[in-house]
């Protein structure tokens, strides 16, 4: 067994976790201050949003400086002290790796555009005008076309992502050996791995305008991990948009030495419509978010390995998406962190999400701080779009939901800084904090410690097969894991209504061990399941 088979992970982005001096932005040192807190939580690791130099145009996903910490977060001292505080609690620090693209600002491109002839030059995708204009159609993530126009050398750059992230050539031997030699200095350091920022996108052929899984990204992440990873005790998640269960294999099957998981998002994408953008919005129906996640379990049983998760710095809120955070805050978050949490698989928990942090609500565009939504609004209003479609979609979808300082307690600022915060607290911070949640043996987040207790201590959470049931039920999720001579049944009510429950078979039961209505004793043949309720039961 591998020690990220039973761990679960936790992600900070720095900016909004801890201000240690009071400028507005989180920080290492605050990271450091709230380890304590994360030991009591249980989580095994940390997966840490980037810390590096950057000019923040993406909030740190435009690196100019990988061997550097951006001053906002402190000095490189502080990050070597973070490692090994963090080893002291037996939590390991997962690094954020960002090679698709850098910064414009990374002395790569400066050097680059400087002449076609420079010797960085072909470090980047470089591509003359077609007919004095684009080179071909191809689109950022963050709106508009990919190609951005350099009138000193008259070609274009690619930029997948915004023009300040011109993409890296993995076609260049020289470019892959520096991030290999970047990769080591972080291992060297006594890291617990990396998670890879869009990591399907690196084998891209522009002029063919392919750009996930391109026909050599394989190759790259074996020899990636031959000249990086290998004989060395670390994890690494790949961020793959367009995985699916038979490419999920391929990067994560043991024997073929590329990485440990991948980050999947089938199931992020069924509130939006198809053809559509993320910004196009669609209600979830529960009957395919089971079929999806159950496909994921059942595929991957044997080969390869899932990661599980509902948040992350890019997604809205889980309580607020999908549950509801008005009338059912704390039932909903503890059910879906129940149903995520008992799948196999390596859990991870988005800072925030332990006590239900629910996302914002902005009137105006103004108060907008995210890229990828400020573009998209320019876009769209020019469209034709309404400005109330605009921002009602970015309350639902955009990035900065995810993005609000964490609420640590009921004072100004909700603890997060002495200062002015970068982006502005949820008002709701003097009921949601830390610090009432760890009063509450009631809390959402007491909830999410057991869970990380429970896979601790029952290889069933960690091994047991996957077996879901009623997949024809329009609000209940129920699924079987078994292992050895065990079984647990998980049952969720997915809804604001009450449910009668009737179980087609007999299923006798041992023990209750989870319950978000604080049930003792559950018998299957008549129980009327209240709104966002779910349970965990060993059968007989
Ligand atoms: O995200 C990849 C990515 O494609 C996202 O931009 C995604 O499409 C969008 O946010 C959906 O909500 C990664 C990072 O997680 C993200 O923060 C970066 O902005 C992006 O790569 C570029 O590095
Ligand atoms: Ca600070």
């Amino acid at each position: 067994m591998k020690w990220w088979q039973n761990a679960v992970v936790y992600q900070i982005y720095p900016r909004s976790f801890k201000d240690s001096n009071g400028d507005g932005i989180g920080d290492i040192p605050g990271i450091i201050s709230g380890l304590d807190y994360l030991e009591n939580l249980g989580i095994d690791a940390i997966w840490l949003s980037p810390v590096y130099q950057s000019p923040n145009d993406d909030n740190g996903y435009d690196i100019s400086d990988y061997q550097a910490i951006h001053p906002d977060f402190g000095t490189m001292e502080d990050m070597n002290q973070l490692i090994k505080e963090a080893d002291s609690r037996g939590i390991k620090i997962i690094m954020d790796l960002v090679v698709n693209h850098t910064s414009d600002e990374h002395k790569w491109f400066v050097e680059a555009k400087k002449s076609k002839d420079n010797k960085y030059r072909d470090y980047y995708i470089w591509r003359d005008p077609v007919n004095d204009d684009l080179p071909n159609d191809l689109k950022s993530t963050f709106s508009g076309p990919a190609w951005e126009y350099d009138e000193k050398t008259e070609q274009y750059y690619l930029h997948l992502f915004s023009k300040k992230q011109p993409d890296l050539n993995w076609e260049n031997e020289e470019v892959r050996q520096a991030i290999y030699d970047m990769m080591n200095f972080w291992l060297d350091k006594g890291i617990g791995g990396f998670r890879m920022d869009v990591i399907d996108l690196i084998g891209k052929k522009p002029d063919e305008k392919i750009t996930g899984n391109g026909p050599k990204l394989h190759d790259y992440l074996q020899e990636t991990h031959e000249l990086t990873l290998k004989n060395k005790d670390v994890m690494t998640v790949g961020e793959t948009w367009g995985a699916t269960p038979e490419t999920a294999k391929l990067y994560s099957d043991p024997e073929r030495d590329e990485l440990s998981m991948v980050f999947q998002f089938e199931h992020m994408q069924l509130d939006e419509q198809a053809n559509g953008s993320k910004w196009d919005l669609k209600a979830l129906d529960l009957i395919e978010l089971k079929k999806v996640m159950s496909k994921w379990q059942v595929e991957l049983e044997n080969k390869g390995w899932n990661s599980l998760f509902w948040n992350n710095h890019d997604l809205p809120r889980i309580v607020s998406r999908f549950g509801d955070d008005e009338n059912y805050r704390v039932e909903s978050a503890k059910l879906f962190a129940i149903l995520l949490h008992l799948m196999k698989g390596t859990p991870y928990i988005y800072q925030g999400e332990e006590i239900g942090m629910t996302n914002r609500s902005i009137q105006s565009i103004d108060d907008v701080d995210d890229i990828e939504s400020i573009n998209m609004y320019k876009e769209r209003l020019d469209e034709g779009y309404s400005k109330e479609e605009l921002i009602h979609a970015i309350n639902t979808k955009g990035r900065d939901n995810a993005r609000t300082p964490v609420q640590w307690n009921a004072t100004e600022e909700a603890g997060f800084t002495t200062g002015k915060p970068w982006l502005p607290v949820q008002p709701n911070y003097k009921h949601i904090n830390i610090e009432a949640a760890l009063e509450s043996d009631e809390s959402i987040f007491y909830t999410y410690k057991e869970l990380i207790t429970l896979r601790k201590e029952n290889p069933i959470v960690v091994w047991g097969d996957y077996e879901l049931l009623l997949p024809e039920d329009e609000t209940l999720f129920a699924y079987k894991r078994s292992y050895e001579n065990k079984t647990w049944l998980v049952l969720a009510n997915v809804s604001k209504e009450t449910k009668e429950l009737k179980m087609p078979e007999n299923n006798s039961i041992e023990r209750v061990i989870m319950s978000n209505y604080g049930r003792n004793e559950i018998d299957l043949e008549s129980i009327e399941l209240q709104p966002f309720e779910a349970f965990v039961l060993e059968l007989k």
